[in-house]
């Protein structure tokens, strides 16, 4: 095997990546807060008070800053920004137009997502992400947000994992469509909205196919509203990228997973300016079905496999395609074992080294998550954080995983082997 020491492009992204609900902490006007909050959901418990980094953002800033990492992901929660239809909240594009100039005094390029699965309780009670509708409304609370916070923007990402249900549904780890009719806690939590349970539809709660489309239509229109606002950058999609492996007899079914969840996203984001690749594991597609982990591979915290190698096989198959540049939006690894991290992190980069070798161009990596934090219906078991967090004190301490990563995003440069 040989060793090389490989240079990243010059202005690499070297970031990492939360999202509003699973860090900020009582979000409680989204509707996640509800689902978390009734009696029998699935969600093994409440995401409280996260880790309350809308309060200490500037903290969690300054420490990714002084690791040496040189950009921040992070996403804008829309059920803060318009609690209620057409209701603008200042104060919360205010927040948001502190944590960017934070972001930027410490020279972070702030990569802003605009969705990450939680929505506005008034919209999820009201046809949500099976409704055509939303499309437009959720355009419209994107021009709003640009139109103040565009000037700060590095990096705008429409929607994050926009293809997730879909994905997750295809492959058979969720069902088409969470009926309220069927699952009492369902209809219980549009009954707390004051919603009718058939027109109660959360992102991945809802039809997922039905989602998938309205996804894609709120992605196009989003971004045509981003690009007529405020301020001049990037703007692209986030997609769940699993390596989608056909064994023998499984090349049909795998295919068409694939055309469904994926190239379908690919072709989507044609003409845009990148195209946000997020890759945990492999999927291993037989004639009937998705196959467990296989015996003697080791699995995360997620039960997953560890296989790190699935990032470099998705990067080159979304590049193919998709034909713009790549961002690794999201990488990481549920673990309590940092060393396992570094292993998997060291693993991946590899492979993106290996990407950018062969000509493709890939222009950050965000390691998902900076913070210990929330991971949806898995509560705080898994965690994905180079830094930890006590949940009573909600004292930080930073793991070996984060300086060997930080000291790789100050070099821009790392060991690699073919
Ligand atoms: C997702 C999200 C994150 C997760 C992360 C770890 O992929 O589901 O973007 O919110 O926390 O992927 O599972």
């Amino acid at each position: 095997m040989a060793n090389e020491h490989f240079t990243f492009p010059a202005n690499f992204l070297w970031g990492t990546a939360t999202a509003a609900h699973q860090v900020e902490g009582n979000n409680l006007n989204c509707d996640f807060w509800v689902l978390e909050h009734t009696p029998g959901s699935p969600f093994v418990e409440p995401s409280g008070d996260a880790c309350d980094h809308y309060h200490r953002y500037a903290d969690d800033i300054a420490m990714l800053a002084r690791l040496g990492f040189n950009s921040y992901r992070f996403s804008i929660e829309w059920a803060r920004v318009e609690p209620e239809p057409g209701e603008f909240s200042r104060a919360a594009l205010d927040h948001y137009r502190r944590v960017l100039a934070c972001c930027h005094d410490h020279k972070l390029t702030p990569v802003v997502t605009f969705h990450h699965f939680t929505s506005p309780r008034w919209l999820a009670g009201d046809g949500g992400w099976e409704d055509k509708k939303t499309a437009a409304l959720f355009a419209r609370y994107c021009e709003r947000t640009a139109a103040h916070l565009g000037d700060l923007i590095g990096i705008a990402c429409t929607i994050n994992e926009a293809n997730l249900g879909a994905y997750q549904y295809l492959i058979g780890t969720l069902p088409l469509k969470l009926d309220p009719s069927r699952l009492k806690w369902l209809s219980e939590a549009a009954r707390r909205i004051g919603a009718d349970p058939n027109r109660f539809a959360p992102y991945l709660m809802c039809d997922q196919m039905k989602a998938r489309d309205v996804m894609l239509d709120a992605h196009r229109l989003a971004t045509a509203a981003l690009k007529s606002s405020r301020g001049k950058y990037p703007v692209g999609i986030s997609l769940a990228l699993g390596d989608l492996q056909a064994m023998p007899g499984g090349e049909a079914r795998r295919d068409r997973i694939k055309a469904e969840c994926q190239d379908i996203f690919y072709e989507a984001a044609r003409g845009d300016d990148f195209i946000g690749v997020q890759t945990y594991t492999r999927n291993r597609i037989s004639a009937d079905g998705t196959l467990p982990p296989e015996a003697g591979v080791e699995t995360t915290m997620m039960r997953y496999e560890f296989w790190p190698e699935a990032l470099e096989a998705t990067i080159r198959q979304a590049s193919a395609v998709a034909k713009v540049p790549v961002i690794v939006t999201e990488s990481g690894i549920g673990t309590d074992q940092d060393d396992r991290r570094i292993e998997y992190v060291a693993r991946a980069l590899n492979g993106v080294a290996r990407c950018i070798r062969d000509g493709i161009d890939v222009r950050g990596y965000c390691y998902w998550s900076l913070l210990d934090n929330f991971e949806w219906i898995s509560g705080y078991r898994p965690t994905f954080g180079l830094v930890a967090v006590d949940r009573a004190t909600q004292a930080r301490t930073i793991k070996p995983s984060a300086e060997w990563l930080g000291k790789i995003a100050r070099a821009n440069a790392m060991n690699i082997t073919d």
